[in-house]
């Protein structure tokens, strides 16, 4: 696989934006002048609800570290995938969706053609290099109609844009820190996945990357 572009272009251009598809676009460095506050308001939900592990309903273990934000977060146990409205770990609600992801989210979604888009909640999601996300369909959310904006910080991943079928091929489309991708409508269940994580070391969150993915999701 040829990667070398990641590595050369630690950041795209801030302002492009790329479209995938009519619904679903990358808004190049769009979160960049909100980093230090999203980190503070993460640094605050992980003392909380710290990262962990899900597992699958099928005894495996994800690679990626997990954890949740707002009114309801997505769990995944031996029962399968679902919103909770508290966390497993403690019994305990999630902490609250911080306001700048909130209003990160509604701006995110408006510049990508979204109008009044409500976010309840984030999924947030740790790599580390080595970790990696199969290709999926993200259903759980109970409200379909509204578009999911996903962000990402520190290390640049391969974002893996499949289509409405399993079966699809897939695209390879990098996110680099500070990144927001937002999608929905017809796009709203294409299958999508994460590539193995590289080998990297990113000046603010060193080895590692994060996903913040701000939801309608009750
Ligand atoms: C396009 N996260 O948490 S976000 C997830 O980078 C998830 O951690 C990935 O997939 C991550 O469920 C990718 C970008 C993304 C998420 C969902 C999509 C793009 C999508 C659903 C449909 C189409
Ligand atoms: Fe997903």
């Amino acid at each position: 696989m040829h990667t070398g572009a990641l590595f050369e272009a630690p950041e795209a251009p801030p302002g492009e934006v790329r479209w995938l598809a009519p619904q679903a676009c990358v808004l190049r460095g769009f979160a960049l002048s909100q980093v230090p506050a999203l980190l503070a308001a993460l640094r605050v939900v992980i003392a909380q609800a710290p990262l962990r592990h899900m597992h699958t309903a099928r005894g495996g273990r994800m690679s990626v570290r997990t954890t949740n934000c707002g009114a309801v977060g997505w769990i995944s146990d031996a029962a399968g995938y679902r919103y909770s409205p508290t966390d497993p770990v403690n019994g305990q609600p999630w902490p609250a969706l911080p306001e700048v992801l909130a209003q990160l989210g509604r701006e995110a979604a408006a510049a990508a053609g979204f109008a009044d888009f409500v976010p309840d909640a984030c999924l947030v999601n740790r790599y580390r290099p080595g970790d990696r996300m199969g290709l999926h369909q993200d259903r759980n959310e109970r409200r379909l109609d509204a578009p999911i904006v996903s962000v990402s910080l520190g290390i640049p991943a391969l974002f893996l844009w499949g289509g409405a079928r399993r079966e699809a091929p897939t695209e390879r489309v990098p996110l680099f820190h500070g990144d927001v991708a937002v999608w929905g409508g017809a796009q709203r269940l294409n299958f999508h996945g994460v590539a193995a994580l590289p080998d990297g070391h990113h000046a603010l969150l060193g080895p590692q990357r994060l996903n913040l993915t701000v939801r309608r999701a009750c």
